[in-house]
């Protein structure tokens, strides 16, 4: 079965609690199942600074869906939780990203995997590697190589908590 990474993120209401009901409803999919997940961390905002920081953590899951359907049930139940879109990279109650999809390359209008500006990013990639140091980008590289290089400078907490 294909394995996919999500990236959960959320800095509006009570953030644990989204990210707590969108493990469940991740793991309620049809022919998917999470197979683990990260810590929280608390996350200096990226990008759009106004704004408070975010709580993110990032899920294995074990799916049949195809990327595409993954992308458009995961954007169904962020519509569920309340997401409104109105500032890019701005607040919201629940960010839902494929980061990884076993080693596919994807690049099309509406979906690009890898998610672009991951490896980047300290708040994917510290609790992707928490969980999945292995896990391997097209390039063949794992996310523990990809991490090597973190450029973002941002501060971030784990908070020690595990919600699944
Ligand atoms: N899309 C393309 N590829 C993907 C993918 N692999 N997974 C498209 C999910 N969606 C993908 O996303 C915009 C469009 O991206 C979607 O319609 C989908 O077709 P969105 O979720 O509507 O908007 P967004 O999240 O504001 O934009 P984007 O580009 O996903 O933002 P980012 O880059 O995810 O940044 N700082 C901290 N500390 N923690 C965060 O979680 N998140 C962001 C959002 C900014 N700063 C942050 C955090
Ligand atoms: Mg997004």
């Amino acid at each position: 079965m294909p394995r996919a990474y999500i990236g959960l993120g959320s800095n509006m209401g009570n953030p644990i609690l989204n990210l707590e009901t969108a493990l469940k409803r991740i793991d309620g999919i049809e022919g998917t199942r999470i197979t683990a997940t990260s810590s929280v961390y608390e996350t200096e905002p990226v990008g759009y600074e106004e704004q408070a920081w975010f709580h993110n953590c990032v899920a294995e899951i074990d799916t049949v869906l195809s990327p595409e359907e993954l992308l458009g049930t995961l954007q169904e139940i962020e519509t569920d939780l309340g997401r409104v879109r109105k500032i890019r990279w701005g607040p919201r109650t629940i960010d839902l990203d494929i980061l990884l999809y076993d080693q596919m390359s994807i690049n099309t209008e509406r979906l690009i995997i890898p998610h672009p500006r991951m490896a980047e990013r300290a708040f994917v990639m510290v609790p992707l590697v928490e969980i999945a140091p292995g896990a391997e980008f097209p390039d063949g590289r794992t996310a523990a190589q990809v991490t090597e290089v973190l450029s973002d400078n941002k501060k971030f907490a784990c908070i020690n908590r595990k919600l699944w």
